[in-house]
């Protein structure tokens, strides 16, 4: 007994050492917060869970297609595909005529679709401003539209009650200062007046528009912003400070070693995790569930800016689409699904289709994601569990029926399950059958199933009598 106890305290001194080794790297450019933020602004970002990313820019107006020849890659990349000199993609400017633009309806279409907030380029890669910047003349007043479509578009997502983000591309390709690394003199000058550029800019932006809500940085990978540490640290909180409760994503930054996201020590800068870009993580995985996160999707392959044609990748469905909200909700995740407007300030069918039928199903079911997270009960191969802290009560969201016809549930030997019934019939229980001390069949009585659904669970500690509470921590 005395040799075991000795193996057990040495193993545990062994792992603390580890551990006290794995941090200590000298980090003062790494996290400052304190993860996870649970303030106010933090607790409604994870409880909105569902989110939309709108690209918009210039891109929308070749839509993927130059001289004729369709390019398939992502179409805000095709100044690149094509390779279309600067001058030349930037007179694209003086054709951002939007006559369709009509952000009343780009609110209802996203308030129909039950976001409950939206993320919005207001500058992406190429440098075209979506609102009138002091601090260049790429923007929306030297367009034939002129007004500032960021106001009219803030104040249409405002009035329906979606919260706004801003993206922000670091990355510029048209600005004449900036670099992809430095390497002289004359590039650290001129990365100098980029870094300048950029804060005056978002300064600029959380001052003009004070009902933002996130920034959502992007085009960070590039050695130059890498080795700029040191001023993104200082910047994201200069931005807080501006405005507190601001949310910043873990793509803005890099500590001074050049680690991007996390810091040398592994912590998560920023405040939530943004690494996850038109994919999802293992629906098993565990460690997601420690922090906030997101991931942000795009309904084809790889198109964010408007693609005239979307025949040349697979188009998810809006059953595919769903599948992916709540499996980002059960692992502790948001998702943000993105639309590209057209070049003429319209929503493509398509995509008002997809709004329309998750809207739908959002309308019956959203009870298992907005406030919801993961439920640490053991996953099924009929779906995944979401379950709500406030009201004690554990969703499963039904995605592959067993031929079996019934459905498993394994609960912890504590707890016991208590009552089952549809989110469409919550006064009626479904039939339950107990199988052994930790397994149950949930027996489905005539369930239309030809589309996802949910049943709410009722799980009960046995000691307490009260409702599941993280059942296996
Ligand atoms: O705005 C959308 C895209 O246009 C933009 N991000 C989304 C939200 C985007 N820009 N570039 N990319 C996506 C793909 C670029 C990937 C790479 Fe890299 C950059 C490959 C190498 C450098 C990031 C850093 C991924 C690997 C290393």
């Amino acid at each position: 007994m005395k040799k075991y106890i000795l193996i057990v305290v040495l193993s545990i001194l062994t792992i603390a050492g580890a551990m006290a080794q794995d941090i200590k790297k000298d980090v003062e450019y790494g996290q400052y917060n304190g993860l996870p933020r649970q303030d106010q602004a933090m607790q409604k970002w994870r409880e909105n869970r569902f989110g939309q990313f709108i690209h918009w820019g210039l891109y929308a107006i070749p839509g993927g297609i130059w001289e004729g020849k369709t390019y398939p890659y992502a179409s805000e990349f095709l100044r690149g595909s094509a390779k279309i000199a600067t001058s030349t993609w930037d007179s694209l400017i003086y054709q951002f005529d939007i006559p369709k633009y009509n952000p009343k309806e780009w609110a209802a279409i996203a308030k129909n679709m039950g976001v409950k907030y939206v993320t919005i380029t207001t500058k992406h890669h190429e440098g075209f401003c979506l609102w009138p910047s002091e601090y260049t003349d790429f923007d929306i007043e030297n367009t034939p539209y002129k007004k500032d479509l960021l106001r009219e578009f803030v104040d249409a997502y405002t009035a329906v009650g979606i919260d706004v983000n801003f993206y922000y591309s670091v990355l510029d390709w048209h600005h004449p200062d900036w670099r992809y690394d430095i390497k002289s003199d004359e590039d650290r000058a001129a990365f100098e007046r980029l870094k300048q550029f950029t804060k005056n800019q978002l300064v600029e932006l959380v001052t003009r528009y004070p009902e933002v809500k996130g920034l959502w940085f992007d085009g960070t990978w590039d050695n130059s912003w890498k080795k700029s540490g040191q001023f993104s640290y200082e910047l994201e909180k200069l931005l807080k400070n501006k405005r507190p409760g601001l949310i910043v994503n873990s793509r803005m930054r890099a500590d001074e070693h050049g680690s991007r996201h996390f810091d040398s020590n592994g912590i998560l800068m920023g405040d939530y995790e943004s690494g996850y870009e038109r994919r999802l993580p293992n629906p098993t995985d565990k460690e997601v569930l420690t922090r906030d996160w997101e991931c942000c999707m795009t309904i084809p392959e790889n198109q964010w800016g408007y693609h005239k044609d979307w025949s040349i990748s697979h188009v998810k469905s809006p059953l595919e689409l769903i599948e992916m909200l709540v499996q980002c909700t059960s692992q502790n995740g948001n998702f943000l699904l993105n639309f590209g407007p057209m070049g003429n300030g319209d929503i493509r069918p398509e995509e008002r289709e997809v709004a329309k039928e998750i809207g739908e199903w959002m309308k019956v079911n959203s009870e298992a994601i907005y406030g919801c997270g993961p439920a640490d009960l053991e996953k099924q191969d009929w779906g995944y569990y979401t379950y709500n802290e406030k009201n004690g009560k554990v969703y499963m969201t039904v995605f592959n029926n067993p031929v079996l016809g019934k459905y498993k549930i394994r609960l912890p030997k504590s707890h016991t399950l208590k009552k089952a019934s549809l989110i469409t019939k919550q006064v009626e229980s479904l039939e339950i059958k107990q199988i052994s001390p930790t397994d149950y069949f949930i027996i489905p009585d005539k369930i239309n199933n030809k589309k996802p659904f949910v049943i709410i669970l009722e799980i009960v500690d046995r000691a307490s009598g009260k409702f599941h509470q993280k059942a296996l921590t």
